[in-house]
């Protein structure tokens, strides 16, 4: 589903299923889109058949918060976890500087997300201005209760946490990918997280201050010998059911996260 105002995207959703709950996962896909403060004024619903087409199932990343007071302590803890996991400072610095102004050249939030690669910080997406749109992955109905009940038991209820860890687990499974930086473009939504294989979902309560419309998505690569065209069609329209859950670990403190 995506949903748009003047042509600018407002909400977006995916997901894969069974052909009997198409009826209801498309009002369920309606509802979404008008909820959303400014009514839309396109909802557009794409429903296709993957009935022939491979399915490459995945285990959820492991999900852990560190708990940093502020933006500033938040930003800095998710540079370091992006610099073990081998991205450069200098890409770090870049990101993070695109996230806070707003990542699309004409300024704004894009709809999709950036290709970085990670050690000179320049951009690799096609269309700058859209992005890299991930598509074509969802939980499997067992997985997505038991996901829903392992993070609720760390406090974590809000459907944008569940929905963020299955395109981040797809995304870091893609060949090349080293680690991903996200926060949320939502005014009142101020967590963001790091992914990545190795250290898996570490999410930061605050990665922007509270009322900044500004967010988005960083993917940074392994650039030598990096084929885009095949990283943006896995990530566009190879399709990923994640089909078992990771650990979920209750909130720890910064120190204790660099230390343990
Ligand atoms: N593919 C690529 N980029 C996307 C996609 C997608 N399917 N959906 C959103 N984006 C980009 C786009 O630039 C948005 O502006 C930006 O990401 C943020 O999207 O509690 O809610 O839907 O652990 O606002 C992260 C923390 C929440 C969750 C992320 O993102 C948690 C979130 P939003
Ligand atoms: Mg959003």
């Amino acid at each position: 589903m995506r949903a748009t105002v003047n042509g600018r995207h407002i909400s977006g959703a995916e997901r894969i299923a069974p052909s009997e709950k198409i009826d209801s996962i498309a009002q369920e896909l309606i509802a979404r889109a008008l909820r959303k403060m400014n009514t839309p004024e396109h909802i557009m619903l794409h429903i296709e058949s993957l009935r022939d087409k491979p399915l490459r199932s995945l285990a959820a990343l492991d999900v852990v918060t560190v708990n940093a007071q502020d933006v500033l302590a938040g930003r800095s803890a998710a540079s370091r976890v992006l610099g073990s996991t081998g991205v450069s400072m200098q890409a770090v610095e870049t990101a993070i500087r695109l996230l806070s102004q707003g990542p699309a050249p004409s300024g704004g939030n894009m709809r999709g997300a950036i290709i970085m690669d990670s050690r000179t910080g320049e951009r690799l997406e096609p269309d700058q201005e859209r992005g890299v749109r991930v598509s074509r992955f969802d939980w499997s109905e067992a997985a997505l209760g038991a996901i829903d009940k392992k993070l609720a038991e760390i406090g974590l209820k809000h459907f944008r946490t569940r929905e963020a860890l299955a395109l981040a687990t797809k995304v870091v499974y893609a060949s090349g990918m080293v680690a991903e930086l996200c926060w949320s473009d939502e005014p009142d939504y101020t967590a963001g997280y790091v992914a990545s294989r190795e250290r898996g979902y570490v999410r930061f309560p605050m990665l922007k201050q509270i009322g900044d419309p500004r967010g988005g998505r960083v993917f940074f690569v392994r650039n030598d010998g990096l084929n885009v065209a095949a990283l943006v069609h896995y990530l566009q329209n190879e399709a990923v059911l994640i089909d078992k859950v990771g650990k979920c670990c209750a909130a720890i403190e910064l120190e204790a996260y660099f230390n343990g």
